[in-house]
């Protein structure tokens, strides 16, 4: 049963990883990253695992990661929402991974479990990504930067991101909170360089009660950046969500590319005339950095 199952897994990742290449959008001929190449599948062919050791604070997961990369990579932890499992956010793993990293997509225990567990069970993720890089087995093994890693989530996922974030920034590179729920969030202890997504009319974690309070929470010093999507709701960022993809994917790589790789290329992505061309798309955008 277990072993059908990680069969049907594997399965669909490798056809994923049959569209991404398909329908990759490189860079421009100089080797740039261009708003096109960012919006779509990378040039990475990628690859999916499950057997991994078990971490007791989530249940199962998937790894995704490319095959062909050189320099060690840094490593994503992604987290569902209230009632979620991984099929609900895990286009994140085959995006990111096809662009150069290594993402960890994870179960909750218990589909309802509160942020505050989600935070543990992000931090766990983390820990499983550099213990692969240790374990001889595992196809990361001697792969990645350990020192690079960012959490994301969906909803109460994403109230685990700025929870987990609020305790352990030292032990993070970025935070992506993905239409955040979490109430009364006060998350003044985030040292990590932190993007929220939010949906201008999500009526689940409603904007003014949710993603702009955390993200007026967050400290000035801390670089930060609020991103609403004009009639977005709750999904926006979701594997269902297709149309918004383009947008939220490419927000989310380039603060990865320039938060936890450092690669000044990726800043113009956030201001000046690149941003301002999707101001149409945006309902509010507040970039501190
Ligand atoms: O994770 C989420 O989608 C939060 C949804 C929600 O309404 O929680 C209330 C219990």
């Amino acid at each position: 049963m277990i072993a059908s199952i990680r069969f049907i897994l594997l399965f669909f990742a490798s056809v994923s990883l049959l569209s991404c290449t398909g329908t990759s959008q490189m860079s421009t001929a100089n080797g740039g990253p261009t708003a096109e190449s960012l919006s779509h599948s990378g040039s990475f062919q990628i690859r999916a695992y499950t057997s991994m050791p078990d971490a007791p604070e989530y249940a199962d997961a998937t790894i995704y990661y490319p095959i062909n990369t050189v320099a060690p990579i840094g490593g994503v932890v992604v987290a569902p929402g209230f009632t979620e499992r991984q099929r609900h956010i895990n286009w994140w793993g085959s995006f990111l991974a096809t662009h150069g990293y290594a993402v960890l997509i994870l179960d909750s225990n218990d589909v309802r479990e509160s942020p505050e567990v989600r935070a543990l069970a992000l931090m766990a993720g983390v820990r499983t990504l550099r213990e692969e890089n240790q374990r001889r087995d595992s196809p990361l093994f001697s792969k990645l930067d350990t020192t690079k890693t960012a959490i994301m989530g969906h909803s109460m996922g994403g109230g685990g991101v700025l929870l987990a974030a609020n305790a352990y920034s030292n032990e993070l590179s970025a935070a992506i909170p993905l239409t955040p729920w979490q109430p009364d969030g006060n998350f003044g202890d985030i040292t990590v360089p932190t993007l929220i997504i939010a949906g201008e009319v999500d009526s689940i974690a409603p904007v003014a009660d949710h993603a702009w309070p955390h993200y007026q929470s967050l400290a000035t010093e801390t670089q930060r950046a609020f991103l609403e999507l004009k009639d977005g709701d709750h999904f926006i960022a979701n594997s269902a969500a297709q149309t918004t993809h383009p947008l939220v994917g490419r927000y989310a790589l380039a603060w990865l590319k320039l938060q936890m790789d450092g690669d000044e290329r990726y800043r113009q992505f956030f201001s000046g005339k690149l941003q301002r061309a999707d101001s149409r798309m945006l309902s509010r955008y507040e970039l501190e950095d």
